[in-house]
């Protein structure tokens, strides 16, 4: 059974990545009306994977005899200046979501509960992932600058990305 400090910790982080999904989701409909495809699939996919991370802790929360408590989300922020301000929200999106993380570990450790804190293991890893992931697109975007060509070179890199359904356990 699991403790109910930690429950809550749960249901506030899986609130957090549906957010998440709703923010890279509002972002899609921001590319969407730049015409760029390629930014729109890397978006999807995106959302792909914050749904399947908010899931993977909705139905470990079940697994271990507690309730999923579903909350209001937020609103998210609906237009930006431009490609390379997005890709600078994700980053700092995701950097806020990895002290997030850090927080629901934190309550793992304070009532020992191993098993949640073993299972966070690969939330942890993901956002190393994530941040790199998108750290290195920034980068791209900050070279790019506003050379026409390179965006479109970059938009067509970035529609080849593809989702693939994560194994959390
Ligand atoms: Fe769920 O990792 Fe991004 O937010």
């Amino acid at each position: 059974m699991i403790n109910e400090k930690m429950e809550k910790a749960f249901n506030d982080q899986i609130n957090a990545e549906l957010y998440s999904e709703y923010l890279y989701l509002s972002m899609k409909a921001y590319f969407e009306t730049l015409n760029l495809p390629g930014f729109v699939n890397w978006m999807n996919v995106q959302i792909q994977e914050e749904h399947a991370h908010a899931m993977g802790m909705f139905d470990y929360v079940n697994s271990r005899g507690g309730r999923v408590i579903l909350k209001a989300i937020d609103c998210p922020q609906t237009d930006w200046d431009s490609p390379l301000a997005v890709f600078e929200h994700i980053l700092r999106h995701e950097e806020h979501v990895t002290s997030l993380i850090n927080g629901v570990a934190d309550v793992a450790e304070e009532v020992k509960d191993r098993a949640a804190l073993s299972f966070l293991n690969w939330y942890i890893k993901e956002q190393v992932e994530e941040e790199d992931n998108v750290g290195k697109t920034l980068a791209t975007l900050r070279r790019v600058g506003d050379d026409a060509h390179g965006l479109y070179a970059l938009d067509k890199e970035l529609a080849t990305r593809v989702f693939n359904p994560p194994v959390i356990e």
